[in-house]
């Protein structure tokens, strides 16, 4: 496995390239450009000055995230073509550059979404929780105010302002959307980039919904095994791949997460690993815990030692982390925290190997 941190820019992170270069066992960083609006082509100016910072301090640029798809693609609007021109664009554009993976997500409007951002927990450091009453009882417009209220200064994204600034229009397109359009959408999509991706060998690695469930009568359709199948068998392509996020899919206690990176994993399919603990509160509800397997409901042990048995030699990241030693840093991402998961995960790599060349 290649371990990688992600990273928001100099702009835009209070962690910098130097911090990640001195967390053991980091190769590469996880970019992208925040700065231009969803749908338009990144240029490549823009993405070699972005690799070279990176390449500077003796770190890979090899995987984005994310390149977000414009909400005409989703909604299969008539503008949609020319954005799916500028994202084969894109795709060229970053693999000139030596990018290797992008992963992207097909939520509608939203990206991931919690009801609180800074919790406190009994040990004084905050975390990110999510629970589905609250979130019954709020209109999305509060909802973004919310979210950006409690987000340090930082635009979060997925829930960029400018983005969600016309949220009513939004929800209004929707109307007609249901899954089975949204899946038909989906593979529209596919099937114009993928060949563009075989060409250049660029993977997409399609992320979860995060929580995996439909929120405020939109659909949702990257939440469980069979839909996941479904969506990577719509164009069956190595290129067509899966981030296989352990906090989106197992928010939800039906989906294995072991079970899902086996099956995945065996199909040669996940080429982006986000790995995280959580802990079920109750019914459609969880808080973000350490990455510590007795610290939450998701046996880590048991993920990576999946991971390990399918022979994953993908890229992997921490997930989110709590915020301790009163760090102030962007929601979920903060040094401290996912720097200790780094360590948690490497050990656990480490051990797993060496158990098994022992026997
Ligand atoms: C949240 C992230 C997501 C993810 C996008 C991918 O912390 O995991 O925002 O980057 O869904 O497009």
């Amino acid at each position: 496995m290649k371990m990688t941190f992600r990273w928001f820019g100099e702009k835009d992170d209070t962690v910098t390239l130097a911090q990640i270069r001195q967390i053991p066992g980091i190769t590469g960083v996880v970019g992208a450009l925040f700065d231009i609006p969803v749908g338009d082509v990144w240029p490549m100016e823009d993405i070699l000055s972005l690799k070279s910072k990176v390449n500077h301090v003796g770190l890979e640029m090899e995987i984005i995230e994310s390149v977000n798809i414009h909400e005409d693609i989703k909604l299969g609007a008539p503008q949609r073509d020319a954005y799916i021109e500028n994202y084969k664009q894109c795709i060229r554009n970053l693999s000139k550059a030596g990018v290797k993976v992008i992963c992207y997500n097909f939520m509608p409007v939203f990206d991931w979404l919690r009801s609180e951002l800074a919790q406190p927990l009994p040990d004084g450091s905050k975390t990110m929780m999510y629970d589905n009453a609250m979130v019954k009882d709020i209109t999305p417009d509060r909802l973004v105010e919310r979210m950006a209220s409690g987000s340090e200064g930082y635009s979060l994204p997925g829930w960029e302002p400018y983005r969600l600034k016309e949220l009513k229009i939004l929800f209004d397109k929707y109307k007609d959307v249901d899954e089975e359009k949204l899946f038909e959408n989906f593979q529209y999509f596919l099937e114009q980039i993928i060949p563009v991706c075989e060409e250049t060998g660029v993977k997409m690695a399609v992320h979860p919904d995060d929580p995996p469930w439909p929120l405020f009568g939109l659909p949702r359709i990257v939440n469980c095994k069979e839909n996941i199948e479904r969506i990577l068998h719509m164009v069956d392509s190595e290129c067509n791949g899966l981030t296989l996020c352990s906090g989106s899919l197992g928010s939800n206690p039906k989906n294995s997460i072991p079970e899902l990176v086996r099956y995945f994993g065996g199909m040669g399919r996940i080429h982006f690993a986000h790995v995280r603990n959580l802990k079920f509160d109750g019914d459609f509800k969880f808080s973000e815990s350490s990455h510590l397997s007795s610290d939450g409901s998701l046996d880590l042990f048991e993920i990576m030692k999946a991971y390990h048995d399918i022979g994953f030699d993908g890229y992997i990241r921490p997930d989110h982390g709590r915020m301790i030693w009163d760090e102030k840093a962007r929601p979920g991402y903060g040094l401290y925290d996912r720097a200790l998961g780094v360590a948690y995960l490497n050990g656990l790599w480490e051990a797993i190997g060496k158990m098994k060349s022992s026997d």
